[in-house]
């Protein structure tokens, strides 16, 4: 049997696509073009001198890896490209990055991506992934991009997804009909449908939280995930703690097998540590799709937040629908 193509599976179903046809095909297949550039780069990066510091940082001060650079350079230049793309929001650039061409002023879509989550990872060899979302610009079409293109809630999204470079790179996306899995065969060159229409468990036993900032966690989230450390409801069986520390690995496995993702808020960090533009909201996308849940601890839909600011930082719980409602109580009784 020949696998469909993402290619193939985009046309097929561009009809539920609410804009004009050919648009998302475009959009998407510029996206899976870099993510195969970027896949070919990671997958070397043990070989050739592309790992270790870029020696610039990124807006956060964090150390910008030589692979962050390359990925965010491959997925801007793939989408001013598109011709469909205006303008990119990243976690790499600290303004909005404007196509300023006149096809580019034409396209009526904005991007914010991280280009290379979980970058940290990426000296030993575990998963790192790319992290997308697509809007509507809200500007008018013929003129650059704005900041208010940008700062739209998460529910605006037309599209989302995600790059997984893992034991096989994977894209995941979702256009607000189902999710989708594509893994890449390299033999030809294409993303090939693996996981159609992803849907993930009402419940589950794993949680994903990093443990070593316990003493920094506010009474609720304290109790809850002692309540996953003596608790077997409602599985019947014992929960499982899983934490590899890149968001979109977490996530993945999570929305296959259920579980919960938190990153909560602390003393050090009030607004937790995930980006709100493109980490929560894209992952926040495709777990309501998937049948999941997404808040930010506090009973708000991550989906409704509106942005303030490009890279604001929000709290996240996000996973299985069951276990964000579990966590939410504890944090509603005992404080987030
Ligand atoms: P910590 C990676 O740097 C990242 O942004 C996410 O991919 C990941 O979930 C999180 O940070 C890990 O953060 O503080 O647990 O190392």
């Amino acid at each position: 049997m020949i696998a469909t193509t993402l290619n193939e599976f985009i046309i097929e179903r561009q009809e539920e696509f609410p804009y004009a046809k050919g648009e998302l095909s475009r959009l998407l297949s510029h996206i899976s073009l870099a993510a195969k550039i970027v896949h070919r780069e990671v997958s070397k990066a043990g070989l050739v001198d592309i790992l270790g510091e870029a020696g610039a940082t990124n807006v956060h001060g964090e150390n910008q890896k030589k692979l962050d650079v390359f990925a965010d350079e491959k997925f801007i230049n793939a989408l001013r490209g598109s011709a469909e793309c205006c303008g990119i929001a990243s976690e790499e650039n600290e303004e909005i990055v404007i196509f300023d061409s006149e096809v580019a002023r034409n396209g009526d879509y904005v991007v914010t991506m991280d280009p290379l989550d979980g970058s940290s990872n990426i000296d030993v060899n575990v998963s790192i992934g790319t992290i997308f979302a697509i809007y509507r610009r809200v500007s008018p079409v013929g003129h650059k991009a704005t900041e208010e293109d940008f700062l739209q809630p998460g529910r605006s999204q037309v599209a989302a997804g995600y790059v997984i470079y893992g034991s096989s790179t994977m894209l995941v996306y979702s256009t607000g009909k189902g999710v989708h899995g594509f893994t890449l065969d390299p033999s030809i060159g294409e993303f090939c449908l693996s996981h159609p229409n992803i849907k993930t468990p009402h419940s589950g036993y794993i949680y994903s939280i990093n443990e070593g900032n316990y003493k920094k966690f506010a009474k609720g989230v304290k109790k809850y995930l002692k309540y996953c450390q003596v608790s077997d409801e409602p599985t019947n069986r014992p929960y499982s703690s899983r934490y590899i520390g890149s968001l979109v690995a977490d996530f993945h496995r999570n929305l296959l097998q259920g579980g919960i993702f938190i990153y909560p808020k602390t003393e050090h960090d009030p607004c937790g540590k995930l980006r709100l533009l493109y980490e929560c909201n894209p992952v926040a996308f495709l777990v309501e799709q998937a049948g999941g849940k997404a808040t930010n601890g506090r009973g708000e839909r991550i989906l409704d937040i509106v942005p303030k600011k490009l890279h604001q930082r929000e709290p996240l719980y996000v996973g299985s629908r069951n276990m964000v409602d579990k966590a939410e109580e504890f944090i509603k009784e005992f404080g987030d």
